[in-house]
């Protein structure tokens, strides 16, 4: 029997939360990082965000939505960058020269990266979108608890990409190092990932709700493997969705342009100017696009964590007919 998700979760104005400050795992992932790090979690969803949150996710649930908004959820590390620079030179006519010149966190806002701490220093991000020219450039991961109620009825373009969450928790240890200057090791990581108990929490939950979504005229669902497997087609689809052509003569340059190579140097994606920036231990070999790769995780994990990992999938699939990453992928 297919699975229905509670419709109270996408119109709850109010979110809920609960403290998680003194769970034991989200203790020690706290003291091992520079900057924030989960000490709450939404009632519904059990999504994971920083304390200073709380105070805004009203804000953000009640967010106005309008048609034309064109927005890419995700769970982190499925290839969200990857899909907003896609999206956003599909939609801009292969604009280059302006993708090249803005960086990417500006031309797509993260609507709830301001909120993740009080210091103000990542910016007042809910104004920023509120105050946004049409059409609109939004990147999200929060859940769909958290996420504004209006996306449910007004209903604007959602590119969703998820991604195998095997090669996702090898991703996400990488990103807390180098961006929240994460000190533990990997399996203190992956355990807190397999208990959901990281930033964001649960990906099962994420990738299957939207995975039920899928057909509804506003969403686009793609998947890392599939940009892997095939930019060219994957570009076509988002362009037949947004109803614009690529020009034919920036084909073949915007395939350059997303390759991994490339993206891997071009500073207005990379976040390599915050990383020099934040400075912290590991920012030597630290690299937010790293081994851009699909199926690492058979070289990296072992034996025992592939079967945790396995055996949280088969439980989180059950009754519905979400096709991917089952145990043999
Ligand atoms: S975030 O922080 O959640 O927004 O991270 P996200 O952008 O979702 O995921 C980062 C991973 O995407 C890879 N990436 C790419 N792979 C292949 N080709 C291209 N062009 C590309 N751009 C980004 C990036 O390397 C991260 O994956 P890992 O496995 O960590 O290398």
């Amino acid at each position: 029997m297919a699975r229905t998700f509670d419709k109270r979760i996408e119109m709850e104005e109010h979110v809920e939360f609960e403290d998680v400050s003194d769970d034991p795992i989200v203790k020690n992932i706290f003291s091992k990082c520079l900057n924030f790090a989960p000490t709450i979690r939404s009632k519904e969803c059990k999504c994971m965000l920083p304390a200073p949150y709380a105070k805004h996710a009203d804000r953000i649930r009640n967010l106005e939505v309008r048609p034309d908004d064109v927005w890419v959820i995700t769970y982190p590390k499925c290839g969200t960058t990857w899909t907003e620079e896609m999206v956003w030179l599909i939609a801009n006519n292969c604009d280059f020269k302006k993708a090249k010149e803005i960086e990417l966190g500006e031309r797509f806002i993260m609507v709830e990266l301001g909120a993740f701490t009080d210091s103000g220093i990542l910016g007042d991000t809910i104004s920023q979108v509120e105050n946004l020219p049409s059409p609109r450039f939004i990147k999200s991961h929060l859940l769909p608890d958290t996420l504004p109620t209006q996306l449910f009825t007004v209903k604007p373009k959602i590119i969703y990409t998820a991604r195998n969450p095997k090669d996702v928790v090898l991703s996400y240890f990488n990103h807390y190092r180098v961006l929240n200057g994460y000190s533990g090791t990997q399996d203190e990581f992956i355990e807190a990932f397999l208990q959901h108990k990281v930033i964001y929490g649960p990906i099962w939950p994420h990738l299957i709700y939207f995975w039920e979504k899928r057909k509804e005229m506003n969403m686009l669902y793609l998947t890392y493997e599939e940009m892997k497997k095939d930019l060219r087609g994957v570009c076509e689809k988002v362009a037949d969705f947004l109803n614009v052509k690529i020009p034919e003569e920036s084909k073949e340059e915007l395939l350059h342009h997303l390759s991994f190579d490339a993206m891997k140097n071009n500073e207005s994606v990379n976040f390599q100017p915050l990383i020099s920036l934040l400075n912290y231990p590991n920012k030597k070999d630290a690299q937010f696009i790293n081994k851009g790769e699909a199926g690492v995780w058979v070289k990296m994990l072992s034996n025992d964590v592939v079967a945790r990992l396995n055996e949280k999938a088969k439980k989180a699939v059950e009754g519905t007919d979400f096709p991917y990453y089952r145990e043999s992928l």
